[in-house]
């Protein structure tokens, strides 16, 4: 059977990191979790450009510049939207996903989706680990494998070995 070849080796690729500074404490682990995720998965620290952003609905136009600017294999985003007592929270989460959906969507560059959207800070906490379970460190790892794959899909798939 052919298949399209998957990889988690981002020797050689370039990332851009937007990361909002909205409950800064939680979103600046998703960063750690992000940045060393990428570092182990062979990126060269000047390959890796971080954005900070003021809130999750900022990070859809950074995304999408970065995304278009032809300097990057891939775009993490990243966040923290904590419900409050009032429809707010609904519209900086709808902004943010459909935003990062559509600067991947027009620009063709995978943008990852690393927003977390709780219902409480210890929700959000429990998301951001130090090591395994970081969703930073999973949507550093997708954009990896989306960076490799993207461009693979352009051509025929491979024969399995
Ligand atoms: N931005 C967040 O990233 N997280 C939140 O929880 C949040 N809340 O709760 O309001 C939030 N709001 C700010 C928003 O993202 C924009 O920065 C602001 O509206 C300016 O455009």
């Amino acid at each position: 059977m052919k298949s399209y070849p998957v990889s988690s080796d981002a020797s050689g690729l370039r990332f851009a990191v937007v990361v909002s500074r909205f409950n800064h404490l939680i979103s600046a682990r998703l960063l750690d979790g992000a940045l060393d995720e990428l570092r182990r998965r062979g990126a060269a620290d000047d390959d890796v450009h971080v954005a900070w952003v003021p809130g999750a609905y900022e990070i859809p136009l950074a995304a999408r510049t970065l995304a278009a600017s032809g300097r990057y294999d891939a775009v993490v985003t990243l966040g923290v939207v904590i419900r409050g007592g009032t429809p707010h929270f609904d519209y900086v989460c709808r902004a943010a996903t459909d935003g990062v959906l559509e600067a991947a969507r027009v620009t063709g560059v995978p943008v990852t989706f690393g927003v977390l959207t709780c219902d409480d800070v210890d929700q959000a906490l429990a998301r951001a680990p130090e090591g395994e379970g970081n969703k930073g460190r999973e949507v550093a790892l997708a954009a990896v494998e989306m960076a490799r794959l993207a461009p693979a899909l352009e051509k025929p798939p491979v024969e399995e070995p």
